[in-house]
């Protein structure tokens, strides 16, 4: 059982995706155990303060440090128990690769930092690690620890239903996926390609993973550095380079 630990502002925003869906599904079968605490509870004054204008002027509030470790302390122990993950544009990327490291420990925090900021003594001397889910802003780091929860919860093994799925997805292979269809065979006059249709496993695998090729090298010719290719494959992306950019989406 994977143990997450959230501390946020805005413990309301956890409710909904927590209870739906693969997430909702992966909690209610213990598969891992989220706990969400409002760092407000920790704040002691009158009106439960837990920002301040910085030090040195300037735009927008920072989060004090002392209900974020009052909080954390109270619920992890001092020093806490388990690694505590800042949430903030300025942290590491991210990834797939991360999202399976952190599904096989036994569990983490996740920090919601405002935008603005967290108080820097939170970085140096609370949180183990920080993440950003990609290159933009987000107003706090909430929905950037939901994308963290939901990319570990789906690796957990029996969270999908079928054990291959994850393994299988666009990232994990270092590919993007390949194109899907269901049924009908034919929709608006836009039909199926033949191959799916013709049973032979053979050349579907291979139509699924050239597929996969083909998609990566039009839209992320980045990772394909990174994925794991035959020599066919690296002479069929070394043939498509050499070529007129291709017409498809
Ligand atoms: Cl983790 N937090 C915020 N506030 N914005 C982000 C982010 C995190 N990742 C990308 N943008």
């Amino acid at each position: 059982m994977l143990t997450i630990e959230i501390f946020t502002l805005f413990p309301n925003l956890f409710e909904a995706p927590l209870r739906e869906s693969i997430l909702g599904r992966a909690v209610a079968h213990g598969l891992l155990t989220v706990g969400v605490h409002n760092i407000r509870d920790a704040a002691t004054d009158r009106h439960q303060v837990t920002d301040d204008a910085p030090y040195g002027g300037g735009g927008g509030m920072v989060m004090k440090p002392e209900p974020i470790f009052a909080e954390v302390e109270t619920v992890l122990g001092s020093p806490p128990a388990l690694p505590v993950i800042l949430l903030t544009p300025q942290g590491t990327p991210f990834t797939q690769e991360k999202a399976w490291a952190l599904a096989e420990t036994p569990g983490f925090a996740l920090l919601c930092g405002r935008y603005e900021g967290v108080d820097e003594r939170v970085r140096e001397h609370l949180a183990s690690e920080e993440l950003s889910i990609g290159d933009y802003v987000l107003s706090g780091g909430e929905l950037a620890a939901l994308v963290v929860v939901e990319a570990v919860a789906r690796l957990l093994p029996g969270a999908l239903g079928n054990e291959e799925g994850a393994r299988d997805d666009s990232h994990s292979s270092g590919l993007l996926e390949y194109p899907h269809y269901t049924r009908p065979p034919e929709f608006r006059g836009w039909g199926v390609p033949d191959v799916l249709l013709s049973g032979n496993h053979a050349q579907l695998r291979q139509w699924r993973r050239e597929q996969s090729l083909r998609r990566t090298f039009l839209r992320r010719p980045d990772l394909l550095a990174k994925a794991e290719l035959s020599d066919e494959e690296k002479r069929l992306i070394a043939r498509w380079k050499s070529q007129e950019p291709g017409a498809e989406k």
